[in-house]
């Protein structure tokens, strides 16, 4: 395959979503998600190239739905106000300017961060189209449940959409569900490519300039 060479890209109307990277959803949660920690690193090393980025937030009251007691498909998890809602500790949140909560409501499940709504009641894709976004990098957990949701609404809302497949880790409750749910994202759309290609494209040095 011929090299291509790496273009600069322009982020000043790109946001980064971080889906859900929730105490309950890594390693020692009540809904781990395999190395569901490892895409913290990941995360924190995309933060500073966008203008805005936004962290969604599973969120639900203690009689949720879709927790198993209700008959759910699920152990109750991110319960809101409990440590295991809270953002991962190492989670750099010094970029983050909303944070985004779905699932509120008890007779509701809601995957896809484009359900939820900021502090002030401000659902994701106005918040965004507000500062005037157009393109967004998601990242997060799960790949094969809230990831792919939001990838999918990213992409009705008009969204050019990119999936960090680095930067999100799946359930996999069947084997190759990740794998499935990224071919889905790709097939509607989406731009699926790892963190160290959007690193590159924001590094490369420009074509250098005659200065005196
Ligand atoms: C999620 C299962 C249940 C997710 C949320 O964030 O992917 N998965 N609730
Ligand atoms: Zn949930």
């Amino acid at each position: 395959m011929a090299e291509q060479a790496t273009r600069l890209r322009d982020f000043h109307d790109a946001a980064l979503i971080v889906v859900d990277v929730q105490n309950d959803f890594c390693p020692g949660g009540s809904l781990a998600v395999p190395e569901g920690d490892q895409v913290v690193p990941v995360i924190n090393k995309l933060a500073p190239l966008f203008p805005v980025v936004v962290a969604t937030q599973d969120w639900h009251p203690p009689n949720h739905c879709s927790f198993r007691a209700q008959g759910g498909p699920w152990p109750p998890h991110c319960v809101q106000g409990s440590p295991g809602a809270e953002l991962h500790p190492q989670l750099d949140r010094s970029h983050i300017v909303a944070y985004v909560k779905k699932g509120t409501r008890p007779e509701k499940d809601a995957y896809s961060g484009f359900e939820g709504t900021d502090d002030s009641g401000n659902p994701l894709a106005e918040l965004l189209r507000q500062r005037g976004i157009k393109k967004v990098y998601v990242t997060g957990l799960a790949t094969d449940y809230c990831v792919r949701a939001t990838v999918l609404d990213a992409l009705k809302e008009g969204f050019e959409v990119h999936a960090v497949a680095d930067g999100m880790r799946a359930v996999n409750v069947k084997p190759g569900d990740g794998e499935r749910a990224l071919e889905e994202m790709r097939a509607a759309g989406a731009v699926v490519e790892n963190s160290d290609a959007i690193l590159a494209a924001a590094h490369a040095a420009p074509a250098p300039t005659a200065r005196v």
